[in-house]
């Protein structure tokens, strides 16, 4: 008799979410407020920043392989802010400050390490660029310097700055402040800080629908495990957000390659900060594990495979070798790809789309592992209030119809 009238409560009051849990109707698939398609580092920041910023925790975070094993996990985990454009130098910075106590704000050990990046120049053209960047950088308040082959040399003890080489140093933009964070870190703190506050992160679940009402706003993912209603989409889904925002009706200016890197054997501590080359397309640090973290360039074909071309990594060592001669003998261990989403102008959209309830976060390219925490602040602004934050504003998808674009291709150079 009583179960048969808490049954009759649960099916008149199904919709109240003021009921307590037990009393609610199991049927129903549970509605979100907000549903984040991709649990990488970007996803799950926003998802941490609605909870933890803007009190809205009934967020579901939808995987459809595991938590950072995309391009999250892939990355060679370079932090910097060193961008050309007031913009972007404003979006890369506020990450940058972001990640000074991420550790704390998150009591999960992302290994942040201001170890320094150095950007060499190898011709006239680089010097010139370099030089560009660093004055617009200083303007802006961004941290940047110049530093002649003898001051890299002394900065980064490995370096080969003889000038009978085919590419010889002629000198190098310092970022103190760069450096490197624990990227597979990045996604798990944020993770179990965003469930901590009551967020939902769902693995394993593909979105292969998005559903919208007669008015076109959004209504509903559809999964490999179900339905979810919601009527707030973030797509945080790099490399892949083209098929996804193509389930909304949306048509993105965005091709998809593959980035690759690779490790070597474990070595004791040798190299203290960051390269990078964007002109022969190389750049290495040392993890704290000891291994050579080395990054290569990206395939010259559109292509949605985790494996890029053998030639491309081959290129790769021949200028780390050629830059660094003591790591000849030093074994590689294993290498992989990434699928990056770039843009045209080579910076993020970061915005609402035409779309009503759906939230665009992509365009990354081969550089948004160090956007990671101001990514996910400033999304998570842009959802919850539908409107952007001043330091997204500008990320907008309608800058490649009005031509405002914000041209980062030499910035972050090292794959383009
Ligand atoms: P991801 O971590 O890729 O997360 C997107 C998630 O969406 C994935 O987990 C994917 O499985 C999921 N997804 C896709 N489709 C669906 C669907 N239909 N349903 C559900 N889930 C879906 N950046 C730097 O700043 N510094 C670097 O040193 C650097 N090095 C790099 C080196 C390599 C080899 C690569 C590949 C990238 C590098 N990057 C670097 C770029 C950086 O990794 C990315 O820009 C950043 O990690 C993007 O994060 P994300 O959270 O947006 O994407
Ligand atoms: O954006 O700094 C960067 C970067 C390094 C390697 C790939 N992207």
């Amino acid at each position: 008799m009583h179960f048969s009238f808490v049954s009759l409560l649960r099916q008149a009051f199904a919709a109240n979410a003021g009921w307590p849990q037990q009393w609610r109707n199991p049927d129903p698939k549970p509605a979100y407020d907000v549903v984040i398609i991709g649990a990488g580092g970007h996803g799950l920041a926003t998802a941490y920043y609605l909870a933890a910023e803007h009190g809205i925790r009934n967020v579901a975070v939808v995987e459809r392989g595991w938590l950072g094993g995309g391009n999250t996990g892939r990355n060679t985990t370079i932090v910097r802010s060193n961008y050309l454009w007031e913009e972007s130098a404003g979006l890369y910075d506020h990450a940058l400050d972001l990640w000074q106590d991420l550790s704390q704000v998150l009591n999960y050990n992302v290994m942040y390490s201001a170890r320094g990046v150095l950007m060499l120049a190898h011709t006239v053209h680089d010097i010139q660029v370099s030089q560009r960047h660093i004055h617009a950088n200083r303007l802006a308040g961004i941290q940047n310097e110049w530093l002649t082959p003898e001051q890299c040399k002394e900065f980064c003890p490995p370096l080969n700055i003889s000038k009978n080489i085919r590419y010889p140093v002629l000198g190098g933009a310092l970022q103190r402040k760069g450096g490197v964070a624990r990227h597979d870190a990045v996604a798990w703190g944020y993770a179990r800080a965003a469930s901590a506050l009551g967020v939902d992160i769902i693995q394993n679940c593909e979105v292969t629908a998005i559903r919208r009402d007669a008015s076109g706003r959004v209504e509903a993912v559809e999964t490999t495990r179900g339905d979810i209603k919601t009527r707030k989409i973030g797509i945080v889904a790099a490399g892949h957000t083209s098929v996804v925002a193509g389930m909304a009706g949306l048509r993105m200016p965005l091709e998809s390659y593959p980035l690759q890197a690779l490790v070597s054997e474990p070595l004791k501590p040798v190299f203290p900060t960051v390269v990078m080359s964007n002109t022969i397309h190389a750049y290495i640090s040392q993890s704290d594990k000891g291994d050579l973290v080395i990054g290569a360039g990206t395939d010259q074909y559109v292509s949605y495979s985790q494996n890029g071309g053998l030639y491309i990594d081959n290129h790769t060592l021949e200028a780390i070798c050629e830059l660094f001669p003591m790591f000849r003998r030093v074994r590689m261990l294993r290498n992989w790809g990434g699928i990056v989403d770039t843009t045209p102008d080579r910076s993020p959209i970061l915005a609402k789309t035409p779309v009503p309830g759906l939230y665009i976060n992509c365009g990354w390219g081969t550089g948004g592992f160090k956007a990671t925490p101001g990514s996910g602040h400033v999304f998570a602004h842009t959802i919850a209030k539908d409107e952007p934050h001043p330091i997204n504003a500008a990320f907008t998808l309608e800058r490649y119809r009005d031509g405002r674009l914000i041209d980062e291709a030499a910035a972050a150079a090292v794959a383009h």
